[in-house]
């Protein structure tokens, strides 16, 4: 296994070494391996110590902030004790590069290393496992970008990773949704469930018996929201018992760099008393659009810019589930403001998360005007019982790649036929969302679109990056089971 690595590691350092250096300006080849190490660390939920995993820097501080033109050299090291690998979200690195364990890309063993080398791209992204179940225990972590822009602006940054929490081993969490079937038709995923003891599995714990009393769970219309009860929701892995307070000023201005690193939740973001100005979407800019409650799948980036009131005072963003009166957040407070206790659940069930704004969003910088080569329309299948995800009803490994040439532009209609909502990613590639419902738009570019029940969203790319790139839904649980086909660009 090491000698595995230590190629994967030569293969990886001479690419770069051969094909970009001579491209990056001198203080980009001048720059260090930033050191980032997928380790083991406890933190308090609930009054009560949880073994999570963390990507971390070698202070402790998790995940990782890049300086404008600073490459994304990165010396990445596993510590966690068991295979494990991290994927750049939002990034568009080689294949090699791209973070997933599939048939030709092993995890990291236990102990080994990679290196990555490749041009980022600005703006507020993340890194999460792409293997197994880890991203449920928190293998997740920021991942921001800057701007030469982002440095001259006088505003204070606030990054907030939204997370799901549980407790419980994922695996088993999994096999109850499926009976215990052991799926493993795609060797991705479904292999944690191999390991998974069936000697503790806590039945009384699991989600649908507390769905009864919420009836937006099981609606009228045939909707499905929520598969699995978390014992908390997380921002900075805090909860509103012990939130996050941030210190402002007076008349300040904040930038919120918001991720929704949850496996299975979407979340509405609430500004409360303020509003606030969303200025990009997975790390694009896009034209500004000013509210005060904006909804985020998971996967999904918000930017929003808030200028604090001169009285002052103390400001919740609260993230409420989608579904569900469960909520996290954090707190903006200037200095001598005080801070009440909020409750963990508010008073009414946040509506689901739709495409209302998604509607409204448009790329600060489109896409170019040219001639579609391909286009494809890709079904969203499967149900919550047999609890089997698929597209066009197959499931990963025995699903049929897209197949496109290099350069060529690609539409791809996402055409939701199930009974839940589905946040699908494309890998190696940002698109624009081109049209929602058959209503053309200059729309938002990002890489995570969410398909409403019902829904038909239209995405468009240049398919400028070879390699077999995932496209499956970022519930973990969805795509675990099987919903996620691949791009191939020859
Ligand atoms: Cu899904």
């Amino acid at each position: 296994m090491s000698s595995l690595i230590l190629s994967r590691r030569r293969l990886l350092v001479g690419a770069s070494s051969l094909a970009a250096l001579p491209f990056l300006p001198f203080s980009a080849r001048a720059a260090q391996p930033r050191q980032l190490a997928i380790t083991r660390r406890s933190i308090e939920v609930n009054g009560r110590a949880a073994d999570m995993f963390g990507v971390q820097q070698p202070d402790g501080s998790h995940g990782l902030t890049l300086a404008p033109d600073e490459p994304f050299r990165v010396d990445l090291a596993n510590a966690c004790g068991e295979p494990a690998i991290i994927h750049w979200h939002g990034m568009t690195p080689p294949f090699l590069q791209d973070g997933v364990a599939d048939r030709d890309r092993p995890p990291i063993a236990p102990g080994g290393s990679a290196s990555y080398d490749f041009t980022p791209r600005p703006g507020t992204h993340w890194m999460h496992s792409h293997h197994g179940l880890q991203e449920q225990h928190l293998m997740a972590a920021p991942l921001i970008v800057h701007s030469a822009g982002d440095l001259v602006a006088d505003e204070q940054e606030v990054v907030v990773l939204l997370h799901d929490f549980t407790f419980r081993d994922p695996a088993e969490i999994l096999a109850e949704l499926t009976g215990g079937q052991m799926m493993d038709h795609s060797g991705h995923g479904a292999a944690a469930m191999t390991e998974m003891d069936h000697g503790e599995m806590d039945h009384g714990a699991m989600g649908h018996g507390n769905m009864d009393n919420d009836q937006m769970n099981h609606g009228a219309g045939g909707m499905d929201l929520n598969d699995v009860e978390y014992d908390a929701y997380l921002a900075n892995d805090r909860t509103l018992d012990d939130p996050l307070v941030v210190r402002t000023e007076r008349r300040g201005r904040v930038r919120l760099r918001l991720i929704n690193g949850a496996t299975t939740t979407a979340f509405h973001i609430d500004l409360g008393a303020l509003s606030g100005t969303v200025v990009a979407v997975d790390g694009n800019d896009i034209q500004p659009v000013t509210g005060s409650r904006f909804g985020m799948s998971m996967g999904q980036r918000l930017d929003i810019r808030i200028d604090l009131p001169v009285e002052g005072g103390a400001f919740p963003i609260l993230a409420e589930r989608e579904g569900d009166t469960a909520r996290t957040g954090i707190i903006l407070a200037t200095p001598e403001a005080a801070i009440a206790r909020l409750a963990a659940r508010g008073e009414q069930a946040a509506a689901p998360v739709d495409l209302a704004w998604e509607a409204q969003f448009r790329a600060a910088r489109s896409l170019p005007s040219r001639s579609v080569d391909q286009r494809f329309e890709l079904a969203l299948t499967g149900s919550m019982s047999p609890y089997v995800w698929s597209i066009d009803d197959r499931v990963f490994g025995q699903h049929r790649p897209l197949r496109v040439d290099l350069n060529q532009r690609i539409e791809i209609d996402l055409v939701n036929r199930s009974h839940m909502a589905h946040p699908m990613h494309l890998h190696g590639h940002h698109f624009q969302v081109v049209a929602i419902n058959g209503t053309a738009i200059n729309g938002a570019m990002r890489d995570t679109v969410l398909v409403p029940i019902a829904g038909r969203v239209r995405i468009a790319f240049d398919a400028d990056n070879p390699g077999r790139w995932p496209l499956h839904c970022h519930n973990l649980l969805h795509m675990a089971t099987g919903m996620m086909t691949e791009v191939e660009v020859a």
